[in-house]
């Protein structure tokens, strides 16, 4: 089983929670773009009606209007039944770091309104503590002075021996910082040593002026389903 047959292993378990008349939050990611596929599928056999999608993302959007899931927003449904949504990292607690697509603030708003928020991932992403991969915990902040913001976010963090550097666009413009959905940077942090109080480190980051939004989604998933090479697991909070 590749990485990726795990991811979809996930991606369709979590599926079968999706139910007819449903409003439902659409991930971002390798993870969650399997569920999205799902989802169509069952519409197009006629397993599932009268769904309506909530993309998390521009690039969710655009592979669930490709693939004629209805689609609209928070404007219109302010309460989503269930979202569907990958993860970088899943705590024992089941907190997260989300984000490394860059997708965090949109994901946040839409999971954050959510009845239920099912994580799917492999279980490449269980990790003993949050910060613990070594790799970006992402922050959304605006392109004013973002090395003002990033210099206060590394001075927040200098006990759990942090380190900053601004996300650069993947699609080779050789130095361009990526730009969000949202017109916004990310300042990504890595970290040495573990951050410790995870919802004081949230409430610093977000008094941070320039701060929009950060990638630790703190007791917001109700399931993480993981995949592993030993089959597949639910667990609730
Ligand atoms: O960017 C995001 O938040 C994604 O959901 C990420 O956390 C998981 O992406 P993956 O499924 O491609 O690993």
């Amino acid at each position: 089983l590749t990485q990726d047959d795990l991811k979809k292993i996930a991606a369709y378990k979590a599926v079968e929670f999706v139910r007819s008349g449903m409003v439902v939050g659409l991930g971002t990611g390798s993870t969650a773009r399997h569920a999205v596929d799902r989802i169509a599928e069952l519409l197009d056999q006629g397993e599932l009606r009268d769904i309506i999608g909530i993309p998390t993302s521009s690039t969710t959007h655009e592979q669930a209007l490709a693939l004629g899931i209805p689609l609209s927003d928070l404007d219109s449904h302010p309460v989503v039944d269930l979202a569907i949504d990958g993860a970088d990292e899943v705590d024992p607690f089941l907190n997260l770091v989300k984000g490394r697509g860059g997708s965090l603030l949109r994901e946040k708003m839409v999971e954050g309104a959510c009845k239920e928020f099912v994580v799917i991932v492999d279980e490449s992403k269980l990790v003993d503590y949050l910060g613990g991969s070594l790799l970006a915990m992402p922050v959304e902040v605006i392109k004013f002075c973002w090395k003002f913001s990033a210099e206060r976010l590394r001075a927040l963090f200098e006990y759990a021996g942090c380190t900053t550097r601004l996300r650069l666009s993947g699609d080779g413009k050789e130095g361009e910082p990526y730009v969000t959905d949202n017109g916004n940077y990310v300042v990504d942090l890595y970290f040495k040593r573990e951050i410790g109080d995870l919802s004081a480190a949230s409430d610093a980051i977000l008094r941070l002026a320039g701060v929009v939004e950060h990638g630790m989604f703190l007791k917001m998933a109700s399931t993480v389903i993981v995949a592993g090479k030993h089959g597949v697991r639910v667990i609730n909070r």
